[in-house]
């Protein structure tokens, strides 16, 4: 009986391989369709500024929405597997929710759990990602001729941190990243390229982490500053 139930998983596996690659074997019409990898789409995420969201995968489940749930209509289905096999495989970008077992990385387990489910022999929900939550305590202190920002590494998350991204703004101007990845023990940013005369700074920290996610920006106070 277990033998036999391997067999059709492994069936089912070598099918979505094939329509992974071909994408002709997607279901429905859900309007987001079979993008191409590496497409740029609009994705309403709830309260969520876009602007401020790293860039939406090809496939981007409504938050809330469960582990596999790649469609996010609350049930596991072979459409799901199509997409988490796509990540898989490098067809698209690689997402948070696909990471059906919760382990960090999408893998055929991951695709393999999610159709066992499919098939009723897994339990459904598996559960929900991990929050990408945002730093703590963000800080700017004169140190001159430079500023000093710190921060506290995000709490109540297992996700694991990338890197952090240090972006800054004066006088009310543009915000411009001035530290694109940060190491992900690092928890301050010494700005040495302040310029001269009297200026407003302000600084915004994001947190990058696995599986392409990024926390909301954090925004720090505005500090006068002359140098
Ligand atoms: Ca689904
Ligand atoms: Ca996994």
């Amino acid at each position: 009986m277990r033998l036999s139930s391997s067999l059709v998983l492994i069936a089912i596996v070598s099918v979505l391989v094939t329509c992974a690659f071909v994408g002709g074997c997607h279901s429905g019409d859900d309007g987001v369709g079979v993008a191409s990898a590496g497409a740029t789409g609009v994705a309403s995420a709830g309260s969520v500024d876009v602007a401020d969201s790293p860039p939406p995968p090809p496939y981007f489940p409504p938050v809330g929405a469960a582990l596999g749930d790649m469609d996010g209509d609350g049930h596991p289905s072979v459409d799901d597997a199509i997409r988490v096999m796509r990540m898989l495989v490098g067809l698209d970008q690689q997402y948070i929710y696909a990471d059906v077992d919760g382990d960090g990385a999408i893998t055929v387990a991951d695709v393999i759990k999610l159709l066992r489910a499919v098939v009723g022999l897994e339990q459904w929900p598996f559960g929900y990602p991990e929050p990408a939550n945002q730093v703590s305590n963000l800080q700017v202190q004169a140190q001159s001729p430079n500023i000093l920002v710190t921060w506290g590494a995000p709490a109540d998350t297992e996700l694991t941190v990338v890197s952090y991204e240090v972006a800054r703004q004066v006088d009310g101007g543009g915000w411009s990243i001035v530290a694109a990845e940060l190491g992900p023990t690092t928890l301050q940013y010494r700005d040495t390229s302040t310029q001269s005369g009297t200026h407003d700074y302000q600084y915004r920290l994001r947190v990058k982490y696995i599986l392409s996610q990024a926390s909301l920006y954090t925004y720090s106070g505005s500090l006068r500053f002359t140098r």
